[in-house]
């Protein structure tokens, strides 16, 4: 039987590295897109790289980028893939304050980009695009679910706002097999460092260890739906093996404050920290010293408050669920964390 083709945009992501590695264990010929970087970007799947020479290559890497749509349509028109996956982005929210305009570049035009190439071609092309529980921003009901109006609170949140719309327009206008996961916040070891999951764990660890002296964070009050990357690129690929195409929202049903996180990794690796003060006066100390204090810096012009999702339907549909909780997840993150240290 001939394997399945898919295009990862944004393969050497956290998302894009678990998901090839699915699809991989699946069977699947994968074709990674990465971009062009003067150093070295592809440490999350080095581990399954494989050269020009290996007999029976399954895995093969090409230079592309979201802003460019000469190369997208080109890797798509020459491998016709029966899936692609849309992981690529300008995806920190913060940032997304300082560069909007190329943050709606990739992350809203870039989407753009990929359904025009699809449209274009006669192979039934099935296409995921990787929408977000940030869409939702502030938001008008609690929890959120595929229903729940969009009220986007950053350029990044606009310009996912715009492909998430784009995604269900090209499903409807030229029939193609288009879906939106509305993932909630999802996690792991290879999670980017400027993240506030894995910033607090890093440097706890470190703290703990005498490697770093102060950790400094923004908003401690907001809360967050956290699952684990793992069990969400999952439900990824399982929503494009429907019968119908189908928006869906994947979360866990649970939300926690930043605060509260802090919290648990704290007594995971037995930092026993007090807490002091409120708003961005607030300190974390530990042993009589301040290891924890909030900076104007880390804040953002207009902040998602509280963000919990509801998957039920991804649930009845898909017959998925998360598989990880939240302690489970920082477990794992601070194992890998501490294997690094040493
Ligand atoms: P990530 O770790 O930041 O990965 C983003 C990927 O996009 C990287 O491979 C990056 O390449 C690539 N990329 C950035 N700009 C690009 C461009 N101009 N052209 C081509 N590729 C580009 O993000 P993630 O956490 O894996 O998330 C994957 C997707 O899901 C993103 O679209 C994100 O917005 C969305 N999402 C994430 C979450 C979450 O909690 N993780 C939740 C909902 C939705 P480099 O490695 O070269 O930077
Ligand atoms: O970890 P974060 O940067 O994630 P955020 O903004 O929720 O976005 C992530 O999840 C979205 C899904 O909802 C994705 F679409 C998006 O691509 C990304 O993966 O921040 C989480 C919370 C925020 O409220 C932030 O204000 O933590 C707060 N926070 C407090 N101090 C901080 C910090 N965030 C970061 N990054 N750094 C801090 O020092």
């Amino acid at each position: 039987m001939k394997k399945k083709t898919a295009i990862i945009f944004g393969v050497t992501g956290q998302d894009g590295s678990y998901l090839a590695k699915l699809l991989l264990n699946k069977k699947y010929v994968v074709h990674g897109v990465i971009r062009k970087s003067s150093s070295i970007n592809t440490n999350r799947i080095d581990d399954i790289y494989q050269d020009n020479f290996k007999k029976k290559r399954v895995f093969y890497l090409h230079y592309g980028d979201l802003t460019d749509s000469s190369s997208i349509k080109t890797l798509i028109h020459k491998y016709k893939p029966d899936e692609i996956y849309n992981l690529a982005a300008q995806s920190h929210v913060k940032v997304s304050f300082d560069v909007p305009e190329y943050t709606a570049d990739v992350d809203a035009l870039g989407t753009l980009r990929i359904l025009e190439a699809i449209k274009d071609i006669k192979k039934k092309i099935r296409f995921y695009q990787a929408s977000t529980s940030e869409m939702f921003g502030k938001v008008r009901e609690i929890p959120q679910n595929e229903n729940t109006p969009f009220y986007p609170r950053s350029p990044y949140g606009v310009s996912k706002v715009f492909s998430y719309w784009m995604t269900v327009n090209y499903r409807e206008a030229y029939n193609i097999y288009a879906v939106n996961g509305i993932l909630f916040n999802h996690e792991s070891p290879v999670r980017g460092d400027t993240f506030v999951t894995k910033k607090i764990i890093k440097a706890l660890c470190k703290i703990k260890y005498g490697f770093q002296k102060k950790l400094y964070l923004g908003n401690l009050e907001a809360k967050r739906d956290w699952g684990h990357a793992r069990d969400y690129v999952y439900a990824m690929w399982l929503m494009l093996k429907q019968k119908t195409p189908t928006d869906l929202v994947i979360a866990t049903n649970k939300t926690y404050s930043v605060k509260y996180f802090i919290n648990r990794v704290c007594k995971f690796l037995n930092l026993k920290i007090k807490w002091k003060g409120k708003g961005i006066k607030t300190k974390a100390i530990f042993n009589g010293k301040v290891i924890i204090e909030c900076h104007k810096n880390y804040y953002r012009p207009s902040e998602v408050d509280k963000l919990l999702g509801d998957y039920s339907k991804a649930k009845k549909l898909l017959k998925w669920k998360p598989t990880t909780s939240l302690d489970q997840l920082i477990i794992e993150m601070i194992d890998y964390e501490l294997k690094l240290l040493k």
